[in-house]
């Protein structure tokens, strides 16, 4: 397991990349350069700027997250092989800096979701983000994007740009009609001529899955189960079409069986990475982010970490959402301490699970 942190950039982080370089066992990042929009190419200039400051603190990154799906593909429009070739071009600029692993969703028009992204624990008095399914059926979508960035202390947040919901109703309008079979078809369109040019880079595309795990505002999502993800690899059969396994998304539905899910597809050679993190239950399709602590949350992470050891040791993994603790304040979700604590944790576990296996005590 390669230890990583997310980091978006030295004007968009609350988190300097030199305090990354001091968490335990950190080795890397997955890296994010928000300043661009679905279907646009990144350019080497941008990129190199981006990887020379992670260089220069020693830190490494193979993997590079949010490289968007241009809305055009999702729906299959004639305009699609455009963004395609631009899709491509962005991968081609990012191989020669070493990267391994694109991670991407194929979620139609919204991103991830969340009802409160700075809700007290009063507990405790820390502060999390939070999602309500009732709050989210009273909710028109067009509220949408004022619900989401009145709350995100100024940073932008991936996947809900200004430009992108700006027209939100318009693209919305546009999946009236779209099955998720037809969702599923477009998808395979874009791996049949993506994919082969991963191989070729040897780059790993590797899909986040849907969050939270079932559709919302009737809008087709095809990423959420284990058949899901049987049939998203079964589109097009390659190590190069993988899985970013994201336990919170995932496990925001309770009928998945998160370290049985990570067991299958990290036997198939499917898993890239995984983003760990746990939730907590507090109703109906309704759930906290917690910390990381199997007992804080309803997800086993001692099973999960242990579903990585058995299936897909290899991967890179990296803390996802942390609370708000100890006084912090920043981008949503992507404080330092607490993702902080969860590497440290999660390590242990790791640690703990090498040792038993191998009854020694080797240092892992
Ligand atoms: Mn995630």
């Amino acid at each position: 397991m390669k230890t990583t942190f997310r980091w978006f950039g030295e004007n968009d982080d609350s988190v300097p990349l030199e305090y990354i370089r001091q968490i335990p066992g950190c080795e890397g990042l997955m890296g994010v350069l928000s300043a661009y929009r679905p279907g646009e190419v990144w350019e080497s200039d941008r990129i190199s700027v981006y990887f020379e400051k992670v260089r220069a603190v020693g830190l490494k990154c193979e993997v590079i997250e949010s490289v968007n799906i241009h809305e055009d593909i999702k729906l299959g429009l004639p305009t699609r092989d455009r963004y395609i070739e631009n899709y491509a071009a962005t991968l081609r600029n990012l191989a020669p800096f070493g990267v391994k692993v694109v991670i991407y969703n194929f979620m139609p028009v919204l991103d991830w979701l969340r009802t409160d992204l700075d809700r007290l624990n009063p507990e405790d008095g820390s502060r999390s983000m939070y999602y309500d399914d009732a709050l989210v059926r009273d909710i028109k979508p067009e509220d949408l994007p004022e619900l989401m960035l009145s709350q995100s202390n100024g940073f932008s947040l991936p996947g809900w740009e200004p430009e992108r919901v700006s027209e939100l109703g318009r693209i919305m309008k546009a999946y009236e009609h779209v099955t998720p079979d037809m969702l599923r078809q477009n998808l395979k369109y874009f791996f049949e001529r993506i994919i082969p040019v991963c191989e070729e880079l040897g780059i790993r595309l590797a899909m986040h899955p849907d969050d939270p795990a079932w559709p919302i505002f009737g809008l087709p999502r095809i990423a959420h189960s284990k058949d899901d993800f049987d049939k998203i690899c079964a589109l097009y059969e390659s190590p190069a079409n993988a899985i970013c396994l994201c336990t919170g998304s995932l496990g925001s539905e309770r009928e998945n069986d998160v370290p049985a899910i990570i067991r299958h597809f990290g036997r198939l050679g499917r898993v890239a990475c995984v983003h760990l993190r746990n939730i907590k239950f507090t109703g109906e399709r309704c759930f906290r982010e917690s910390s990381h602590l199997s007992g804080d949350g309803d997800l086993d992470m001692y099973e999960i970490v242990k579903a990585v050891y058995e299936s897909c040791p290899d991967v890179y993994m990296r803390p996802d959402h942390g609370r708000m603790i100890w006084g912090e304040t920043g981008r949503p979700g992507y404080g330092l301490y607490d993702r902080a604590l969860g590497i440290a944790y999660i390590n242990g576990l790791w640690e703990a699970i090498a040792r038993g296996d191998k009854g020694s005590s080797n240092k892992v």
